[in-house]
């Protein structure tokens, strides 16, 4: 089993999430997708049955992200195995699917050849491997933060949606997507909440609803260890960056609450390897956001 002091390969969260899902009967196995080379998108489904509001948690779209993928992990046992009221109530109340490695190929890369993989691994010609995943969604597809230099780590592809896993993946969310209240997608750096849009600061949606309750999930998180979370639109807070998930499934589906985690840490020089003796603080006071989030969004309807 996970220990959350370590970080654990493709084959080891696979197999633990088979264990889990042969453990508890309210967790079942569902497939998001497929890879490039043809591995599995696999993700957990936990239903209590009668819950008619879906959770979906995307982790390890980008690969190097490795904080990411154990997050999304640590939140799917949390549902399952921790004895909290509150978090035995967010397990029965929601539909929840829970994929932490939507990236698979990528995720393998950076632990056999190259610990800086961010893209998938399918090859663009014989010298250029590599489509950035969070690129590649048809929303916006091409307009800003991506370039069409296939070496490029903002390669968004040929095309919208070119890839298998975005492909695979975005028509799996689409037919899931009836009832869907909260669309989370983790990555990191930067300890950064955003929601949609990447194209423009206007607050378009429900912008003022989204930022008010995701505020609140940043004030909840901030309480345990003092971790501090600037909420914002992806083009306020980041960057203008089109092609994304939360963008696509904002734009595209209906899903009221659509955010993006941009996990610890907040220095650029740590950046992505963040120490193993950070996963559990993270897990911890990510939990104890989504909770709020859950919390605030009956509050505020
Ligand atoms: O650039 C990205 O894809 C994300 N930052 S990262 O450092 N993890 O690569 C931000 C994604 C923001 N979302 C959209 N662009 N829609
Ligand atoms: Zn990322």
């Amino acid at each position: 089993s996970m220990t959350w002091n370590a970080y654990y390969t493709l084959d080891d969260i696979y197999s633990w999430m088979e264990d889990l899902i042969s453990s508890y009967p309210e967790a079942t196995e569902i497939i998001g997708g497929i890879s490039y080379e043809g591995r599995p998108i696999k993700g957990i489904r936990i239903y209590h049955g009668r819950a008619n509001k879906k959770i979906f948690l995307e982790g390890g779209i980008h690969s190097r992200e490795w904080i990411s993928p154990a997050t999304v992990a640590y939140i799917a046992n949390e549902l399952l195995t921790s004895p909290i009221d509150e978090i035995r109530d967010a397990a029965r109340e929601y539909d929840w699917y829970i994929f932490p490695v939507t990236n698979p190929d990528g995720y393998i890369w950076t632990f056999t050849n190259n610990r800086m993989w961010r893209k998938n691994r399918r090859p663009i010609n014989a010298q250029q491997t590599g489509v950035d995943l969070n690129r590649n969604w048809n929303n916006n597809w091409l307009v800003a933060g991506a370039s069409i230099d296939p070496s490029s780590d903002t390669y968004p592809g040929p095309g919208p949606f070119s890839e298998p896993e975005t492909r695979t993946l975005s028509t799996y969310i689409r037919s899931i997507s009836d009832g869907m209240e909260f669309y989370l997608s983790f990555h990191s750096y930067g300890q950064l909440l955003l929601l949609p849009f990447g194209n423009t600061t206007e607050p378009l949606a429900n912008y003022f609803e989204a930022i008010n309750i995701g505020r609140r999930a940043m004030g909840a998180l901030s309480v345990r260890y003092g971790t501090q979370y600037v909420t914002g639109n992806v083009a306020e807070a980041i960057y203008h960056a089109t092609g994304g998930s939360i963008d696509w499934v904002k734009g595209h589906l209906d899903v009221r609450l659509v955010y993006c985690y941009e996990l610890r840490p907040d220095d650029w020089r740590v950046g992505f390897i963040l120490p193993p003796d950070e996963i559990l603080p993270n897990n911890l006071e990510v939990m104890d956001s989504i909770l709020e989030l859950i919390y605030m969004s009956k509050r505020i309807t």
